[in-house]
């Protein structure tokens, strides 16, 4: 079991230059560490949909390196996705799964066999070209410089600590996140699309 902050301390070492985009509870650490919030992609909103709308910049966007920090239920959500990104083969596409075994925005109720199932193992037979799984901050840092150099698409599970959210949604405390048109906004000016 990871914590799912050190995750991001391990990537930030090595991001460079990548477009990241975060889901989940485990994606809120994202914000204290990023160093360049201009190629931060923040969507919310239906399960498993923001990983096909990354899949499909990191399709436009072949130059990029795209990263990917997705939460298991969201991928279960719309697990058909692993087969689209597997049949396009992005090479510049990194698929991480922060796996913290339940629900845990809406109060950590349980995902099924959260125990015993391998979404890299699941990742393998959809076609991705490489695939790993960790349990071990130490394992996972040693991996991250070859995770981000080897050649997409790659898929990192990860088994982190659950940070559930117990309070009623509108009593949580608000962050404030940049709205989707400064996101698409700022991209663009980075990228230098007009
Ligand atoms: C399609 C859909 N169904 C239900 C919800 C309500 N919902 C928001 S977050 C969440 C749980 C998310 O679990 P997971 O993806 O594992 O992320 P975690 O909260 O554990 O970090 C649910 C059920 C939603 N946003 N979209
Ligand atoms: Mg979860």
């Amino acid at each position: 079991m990871i914590e799912a902050k050190k995750v991001f301390e391990e990537f930030q070492k090595h991001r460079e230059n990548a477009i990241v985009s975060v889901q989940g509870t485990s994606g809120k650490h994202w914000r204290d560490i990023t160093t360049n919030q201009n190629r931060d992609i923040m969507l919310g909103g239906a399960m498993g949909q923001s990983t096909a709308a990354i899949f499909g910049l990191a399709l436009g966007l072949k130059n990029e390196k795209v990263v990917h920090f997705d939460s298991e239920g969201a991928l279960l959500m719309n697990l058909g996705v692993i087969a689209s990104i597997a049949g396009k083969q992005p090479k510049n596409f990194v698929h991480f799964v922060l796996d913290n075994g339940c629900y845990a925005t809406t109060g950590g109720q349980p995902v099924p066999n959260s125990e015993n199932i391998d979404y890299a193992q699941m990742a393998a037979g959809a076609g991705y070209s490489k695939t790993y799984n960790f349990d071990d901050l130490e394992d996972l840092s040693t991996s991250m410089e070859e995770i981000m150099s080897v050649e997409g698409p790659v898929f990192v599970a990860v088994k982190v600590n659950a940070e559930v959210e117990n309070l009623p949604i509108g009593m949580r405390k608000r962050t404030p996140t940049r709205s989707r048109a400064e996101t698409i906004t700022d991209l663009r000016k980075e990228l230098g699309i007009k």
